[in-house]
Protein backbone atom coordinates (compact mmCIF):
# COMPACT_ATOMS: atom_id res chain seq x y z
CA UNK A 1 0.00 0.00 0.00
CA UNK A 2 1.63 3.72 -1.12
CA UNK A 3 0.53 6.41 1.31
CA UNK A 4 1.12 8.79 -1.95
CA UNK A 5 1.39 8.35 -5.77
CA UNK A 6 2.37 10.94 -8.33
CA UNK A 7 2.73 11.25 -12.15
CA UNK A 8 5.10 13.41 -13.56
CA UNK A 9 8.52 13.78 -15.04
CA UNK A 10 12.13 12.89 -13.86
CA UNK A 11 14.70 14.31 -15.41
CA UNK A 12 18.48 15.12 -14.82
CA UNK A 13 19.48 18.30 -13.49
CA UNK A 14 22.97 19.96 -13.51
CA UNK A 15 23.91 21.85 -11.03
CA UNK A 16 26.61 24.55 -11.32
CA UNK A 17 29.55 24.36 -9.39
CA UNK A 18 29.74 28.16 -9.37
CA UNK A 19 27.24 31.26 -9.06
CA UNK A 20 26.35 33.55 -11.50
CA UNK A 21 25.48 34.04 -15.00
CA UNK A 22 25.77 30.62 -16.19
CA UNK A 23 27.06 31.40 -19.35
CA UNK A 24 30.32 31.60 -17.58
CA UNK A 25 30.03 28.46 -15.28
CA UNK A 26 32.12 26.12 -16.61
CA UNK A 27 31.45 22.72 -14.81
CA UNK A 28 28.31 21.10 -13.47
CA UNK A 29 27.27 18.46 -11.56
CA UNK A 30 24.76 15.76 -12.51
CA UNK A 31 21.95 15.23 -10.24
CA UNK A 32 17.95 14.06 -10.41
CA UNK A 33 15.14 16.62 -10.10
CA UNK A 34 11.53 16.67 -10.92
CA UNK A 35 8.81 18.65 -8.79
CA UNK A 36 6.17 15.38 -8.76
CA UNK A 37 9.69 13.12 -8.06
CA UNK A 38 10.92 15.57 -5.36
CA UNK A 39 7.50 15.33 -3.43
CA UNK A 40 7.74 11.34 -3.78
CA UNK A 41 11.36 11.75 -2.34
CA UNK A 42 10.67 14.23 0.76
CA UNK A 43 7.11 12.07 1.77
CA UNK A 44 9.62 9.10 1.19
CA UNK A 45 12.36 10.48 3.50
CA UNK A 46 9.41 11.67 6.17
CA UNK A 47 8.52 7.92 6.88
CA UNK A 48 5.58 7.49 3.92
CA UNK A 49 5.57 4.96 1.19
CA UNK A 50 5.72 6.96 -2.07
CA UNK A 51 5.13 5.60 -5.63
CA UNK A 52 6.37 7.17 -8.75
CA UNK A 53 4.41 6.92 -12.35
CA UNK A 54 6.61 7.61 -15.28
CA UNK A 55 8.32 7.20 -18.56
CA UNK A 56 11.74 7.52 -18.50
CA UNK A 57 14.59 7.27 -21.26
CA UNK A 58 16.27 3.95 -21.85
CA UNK A 59 19.47 5.36 -21.81
CA UNK A 60 22.14 5.74 -18.92
CA UNK A 61 20.44 8.78 -17.69
CA UNK A 62 16.96 7.31 -17.08
CA UNK A 63 18.51 4.10 -15.33
CA UNK A 64 20.62 6.52 -13.03
CA UNK A 65 17.05 7.98 -12.45
CA UNK A 66 15.61 5.11 -11.85
CA UNK A 67 18.04 3.63 -9.25
CA UNK A 68 18.24 7.03 -7.33
CA UNK A 69 14.91 6.74 -6.88
CA UNK A 70 14.50 3.32 -5.39
CA UNK A 71 17.29 4.18 -3.05
CA UNK A 72 15.36 6.40 -1.64
CA UNK A 73 12.93 3.86 -1.40
CA UNK A 74 10.24 4.82 -3.81
CA UNK A 75 7.99 2.39 -5.51
CA UNK A 76 8.95 2.54 -9.25
CA UNK A 77 6.77 0.16 -10.23
CA UNK A 78 4.84 2.10 -12.56
CA UNK A 79 7.97 3.55 -14.19
CA UNK A 80 8.83 2.71 -17.92
CA UNK A 81 12.07 3.30 -20.01
CA UNK A 82 10.76 4.07 -23.48
CA UNK A 83 12.84 4.03 -26.58
CA UNK A 84 13.11 6.99 -28.91
CA UNK A 85 12.69 9.85 -26.13
CA UNK A 86 16.01 11.06 -24.06
CA UNK A 87 15.67 11.45 -20.98
CA UNK A 88 14.63 15.30 -19.96
CA UNK A 89 17.63 17.58 -19.30
CA UNK A 90 17.53 20.74 -16.78
CA UNK A 91 20.67 22.75 -16.46
CA UNK A 92 20.56 25.10 -13.47
CA UNK A 93 21.51 28.83 -13.09
CA UNK A 94 22.46 29.85 -9.55
CA UNK A 95 22.31 33.53 -8.07
CA UNK A 96 24.11 34.86 -4.78
CA UNK A 97 20.91 35.10 -3.17
CA UNK A 98 19.84 31.36 -4.11
CA UNK A 99 17.48 32.20 -6.49
CA UNK A 100 18.10 31.70 -10.10
CA UNK A 101 16.97 30.54 -13.69
CA UNK A 102 16.36 26.91 -15.21
CA UNK A 103 17.27 25.55 -18.88
CA UNK A 104 15.15 22.63 -19.65
CA UNK A 105 15.81 20.63 -22.64
CA UNK A 106 12.88 18.00 -23.04
CA UNK A 107 10.96 18.69 -25.83
CA UNK A 108 10.88 15.07 -26.48
CA UNK A 109 10.20 14.15 -22.83
CA UNK A 110 9.61 10.56 -22.44
CA UNK A 111 6.24 11.13 -20.79
CA UNK A 112 5.00 12.63 -24.37
CA UNK A 113 4.74 8.18 -24.80
CA UNK A 114 2.28 8.23 -22.00
CA UNK A 115 -1.16 7.36 -22.48
CA UNK A 116 -4.21 7.44 -20.02
CA UNK A 117 -4.41 3.85 -20.70
CA UNK A 118 -1.37 3.05 -19.76
CA UNK A 119 -2.30 4.11 -15.86
CA UNK A 120 -2.92 0.81 -13.88
CA UNK A 121 -6.35 0.62 -12.34
CA UNK A 122 -4.89 -1.60 -9.81
CA UNK A 123 -1.87 0.87 -8.40
CA UNK A 124 -4.25 4.00 -7.70
CA UNK A 125 -6.56 1.36 -5.28
CA UNK A 126 -3.35 0.58 -3.03
CA UNK A 127 -3.28 4.44 -2.49
CA UNK A 128 -4.48 6.95 -0.29
CA UNK A 129 -2.97 9.95 -2.25
CA UNK A 130 -2.76 10.71 -5.69
CA UNK A 131 -0.10 14.18 -6.47
CA UNK A 132 -0.42 16.20 -9.01
CA UNK A 133 1.52 19.14 -10.33
CA UNK A 134 0.86 21.80 -13.26
CA UNK A 135 4.29 21.30 -14.40
CA UNK A 136 2.78 17.37 -16.40
CA UNK A 137 0.22 18.99 -18.66
CA UNK A 138 2.63 21.98 -19.02
CA UNK A 139 4.94 19.56 -20.92
CA UNK A 140 2.12 18.52 -23.33
CA UNK A 141 -1.50 19.59 -23.39
CA UNK A 142 -2.57 16.24 -23.79
CA UNK A 143 -1.52 14.89 -20.84
CA UNK A 144 -4.37 16.54 -18.91
CA UNK A 145 -6.61 13.64 -20.52
CA UNK A 146 -3.81 11.58 -18.50
CA UNK A 147 -4.96 13.63 -15.05
CA UNK A 148 -8.26 13.08 -15.90
CA UNK A 149 -8.39 10.06 -16.01
CA UNK A 150 -5.55 9.46 -12.63
CA UNK A 151 -8.42 11.62 -10.76
CA UNK A 152 -11.28 9.72 -12.23
CA UNK A 153 -9.79 6.52 -10.47
CA UNK A 154 -8.31 8.52 -7.41
CA UNK A 155 -12.43 9.70 -6.99
CA UNK A 156 -13.49 5.86 -7.55
CA UNK A 157 -11.11 4.34 -5.26
CA UNK A 158 -11.29 6.63 -2.18
CA UNK A 159 -7.86 8.94 -3.04
CA UNK A 160 -7.11 11.92 -2.43
CA UNK A 161 -6.51 14.29 -4.70
CA UNK A 162 -3.66 16.63 -4.11
CA UNK A 163 -2.42 19.49 -6.34
CA UNK A 164 0.24 21.98 -6.74
CA UNK A 165 0.12 24.12 -9.99
CA UNK A 166 3.70 24.05 -10.20
CA UNK A 167 3.54 27.13 -12.76
CA UNK A 168 6.93 26.82 -14.78
CA UNK A 169 6.46 30.47 -17.29
CA UNK A 170 9.15 28.73 -19.05
CA UNK A 171 7.02 26.08 -20.51
CA UNK A 172 3.83 28.07 -21.01
CA UNK A 173 2.49 31.51 -21.12
CA UNK A 174 -0.28 32.41 -17.47
CA UNK A 175 -3.47 32.24 -19.84
CA UNK A 176 -2.54 28.43 -21.10
CA UNK A 177 -1.93 27.41 -17.60
CA UNK A 178 -5.05 29.91 -16.25
CA UNK A 179 -7.13 28.14 -18.97
CA UNK A 180 -5.57 24.25 -17.81
CA UNK A 181 -4.99 24.61 -14.15
CA UNK A 182 -8.61 26.48 -13.23
CA UNK A 183 -9.93 23.51 -14.51
CA UNK A 184 -7.98 20.87 -12.27
CA UNK A 185 -9.06 22.85 -9.06
CA UNK A 186 -13.10 21.08 -8.81
CA UNK A 187 -11.20 18.05 -8.23
CA UNK A 188 -8.79 19.02 -5.72
CA UNK A 189 -9.34 17.80 -2.02
CA UNK A 190 -5.42 19.25 -1.37
CA UNK A 191 -4.35 22.66 -3.04
CA UNK A 192 -0.75 23.25 -2.50
CA UNK A 193 -0.31 26.44 -4.18
CA UNK A 194 2.04 29.65 -4.01
CA UNK A 195 0.32 33.00 -3.62
CA UNK A 196 1.33 34.12 -6.92
CA UNK A 197 0.26 31.02 -8.70
CA UNK A 198 -2.85 31.78 -7.35
CA UNK A 199 -3.03 35.01 -8.59
CA UNK A 200 -2.60 33.71 -12.37
CA UNK A 201 -4.91 31.19 -11.57
CA UNK A 202 -7.87 32.51 -9.72
CA UNK A 203 -6.47 36.54 -10.00
CA UNK A 204 -6.58 36.61 -6.44
CA UNK A 205 -3.13 37.10 -4.18
CA UNK A 206 -4.55 37.34 -0.82
CA UNK A 207 -5.07 34.72 0.90
CA UNK A 208 -7.62 35.28 3.10
CA UNK A 209 -9.38 36.35 -0.66
CA UNK A 210 -7.87 32.86 -3.09
CA UNK A 211 -9.68 31.00 0.31
CA UNK A 212 -13.10 32.62 -0.07
CA UNK A 213 -13.18 32.28 -3.90
CA UNK A 214 -12.21 28.97 -3.46
CA UNK A 215 -14.89 27.79 -1.54
CA UNK A 216 -17.54 26.93 -4.50
CA UNK A 217 -14.84 23.99 -5.22
CA UNK A 218 -15.17 22.41 -1.71
CA UNK A 219 -11.39 21.72 -1.32
CA UNK A 220 -10.97 20.20 2.10
CA UNK A 221 -7.58 21.18 2.46
CA UNK A 222 -6.15 24.44 1.40
CA UNK A 223 -2.38 25.84 1.72
CA UNK A 224 -1.11 29.05 0.57
CA UNK A 225 2.51 29.27 -0.01
CA UNK A 226 4.18 32.50 0.56
CA UNK A 227 7.79 32.18 0.23
CA UNK A 228 9.65 33.84 3.47
CA UNK A 229 6.38 35.04 4.72
CA UNK A 230 5.10 31.32 5.68
CA UNK A 231 1.80 30.33 4.87
CA UNK A 232 -2.07 30.08 5.45
CA UNK A 233 -4.41 27.31 5.48
CA UNK A 234 -7.95 26.51 5.60
CA UNK A 235 -9.90 23.33 6.55
CA UNK A 236 -12.68 22.35 8.41
CA UNK A 237 -13.84 26.05 8.32
CA UNK A 238 -10.72 26.75 9.91
CA UNK A 239 -8.18 29.98 8.34
CA UNK A 240 -4.89 29.48 9.83
CA UNK A 241 -1.59 31.61 9.77
CA UNK A 242 1.61 30.03 10.04
CA UNK A 243 4.54 32.29 10.39
CA UNK A 244 7.60 31.73 8.32
CA UNK A 245 10.54 29.79 9.82
CA UNK A 246 13.81 31.59 9.10
CA UNK A 247 16.40 29.38 6.74
CA UNK A 248 19.86 29.84 8.85
CA UNK A 249 21.07 30.18 4.99
CA UNK A 250 19.66 30.46 1.55
CA UNK A 251 22.12 28.79 -1.24
CA UNK A 252 19.39 27.01 -3.45
CA UNK A 253 15.43 28.01 -3.58
CA UNK A 254 14.49 25.25 -5.53
CA UNK A 255 12.72 22.48 -4.30
CA UNK A 256 11.20 23.86 -1.23
CA UNK A 257 7.93 23.89 -2.47
CA UNK A 258 7.83 20.25 -3.11
CA UNK A 259 9.44 19.69 0.31
CA UNK A 260 6.54 22.23 1.64
CA UNK A 261 4.02 20.01 0.00
CA UNK A 262 5.22 16.82 1.44
CA UNK A 263 5.30 18.21 4.54
CA UNK A 264 1.62 19.36 4.65
CA UNK A 265 1.16 15.61 3.08
CA UNK A 266 2.40 14.02 6.37
CA UNK A 267 0.25 16.00 8.54
CA UNK A 268 -2.43 15.13 6.73
CA UNK A 269 -2.28 11.54 6.94
CA UNK A 270 -1.26 11.86 10.64
CA UNK A 271 -4.17 13.67 10.86
CA UNK A 272 -2.19 16.50 12.73
CA UNK A 273 -3.65 19.94 13.40
CA UNK A 274 -3.76 22.58 10.69
CA UNK A 275 -1.55 24.29 12.40
CA UNK A 276 1.11 21.81 13.19
CA UNK A 277 0.94 20.73 9.79
CA UNK A 278 2.45 24.42 8.45
CA UNK A 279 4.89 24.76 10.55
CA UNK A 280 5.86 21.93 9.67
CA UNK A 281 6.06 22.09 6.06
CA UNK A 282 7.18 25.78 6.45
CA UNK A 283 10.23 24.07 8.71
CA UNK A 284 11.29 21.57 5.71
CA UNK A 285 10.53 24.85 3.21
CA UNK A 286 13.00 25.91 5.32
CA UNK A 287 15.60 23.42 5.07
CA UNK A 288 15.69 22.42 1.51
CA UNK A 289 16.85 26.12 0.68
CA UNK A 290 19.79 25.75 2.47
CA UNK A 291 21.04 23.26 0.19
CA UNK A 292 21.79 22.93 -3.14
CA UNK A 293 20.03 20.43 -5.12
CA UNK A 294 16.61 20.30 -5.89
CA UNK A 295 16.01 17.28 -3.36
CA UNK A 296 19.42 17.10 -1.32
CA UNK A 297 17.91 19.36 1.07
CA UNK A 298 14.81 17.20 1.35
CA UNK A 299 14.99 16.42 5.48
CA UNK A 300 14.19 13.21 7.57
CA UNK A 301 11.43 13.28 9.81
CA UNK A 302 14.24 13.50 12.54
CA UNK A 303 15.69 16.08 10.79
CA UNK A 304 12.52 18.17 10.89
CA UNK A 305 12.23 17.20 14.40
CA UNK A 306 15.82 18.57 15.73
CA UNK A 307 15.49 21.79 13.31
CA UNK A 308 11.80 22.06 15.55
CA UNK A 309 13.82 21.65 19.14
CA UNK A 310 11.96 18.28 19.46
CA UNK A 311 14.77 16.23 19.67
CA UNK A 312 18.41 17.08 20.91
CA UNK A 313 20.87 16.93 17.50
CA UNK A 314 23.82 15.21 18.94
CA UNK A 315 26.94 16.07 16.45
CA UNK A 316 29.79 14.00 17.91
O1 LIG B 1 10.06 22.07 -8.06
C1 LIG B 1 11.35 21.74 -8.49
C2 LIG B 1 11.32 21.50 -9.96
O2 LIG B 1 11.06 22.70 -10.61
C3 LIG B 1 12.60 20.94 -10.49
O3 LIG B 1 13.01 19.78 -9.81
C4 LIG B 1 12.59 20.70 -11.97
O4 LIG B 1 10.57 19.50 -12.34
C5 LIG B 1 11.23 20.46 -12.57
C6 LIG B 1 10.69 21.47 -13.44
O5 LIG B 1 9.89 21.09 -14.32
O6 LIG B 1 10.99 22.64 -13.28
Amino acid sequence: MNDVITIGEAMIVFNPSSTGPMKFVNSFEKKVAGAELNVAIGCSRLGLKSGFISNLGNDEFGKHVQTFARGEGIDVSQVKFVDGYPTSLNFKEISEDGSGRTFYYRDKSPVLAMTPDGLDEEYFKKAKILHLTGIFPAINPKNIEIIDRAISLAKKHGLKVSFDPNIRLRMWSKEEAKNTLAKILPHVDILLAGDEEMEIIIGEKEPKVIIEKLKEFDISYIAIKQGDKGSVGYHNGEYVEAPPVKAPKVVDTVGAGDGFDSGVIYGILNDWPLKKTLQFANTIGSMVVGVIGDNEGLPYYEDVQGRLGEIERIER
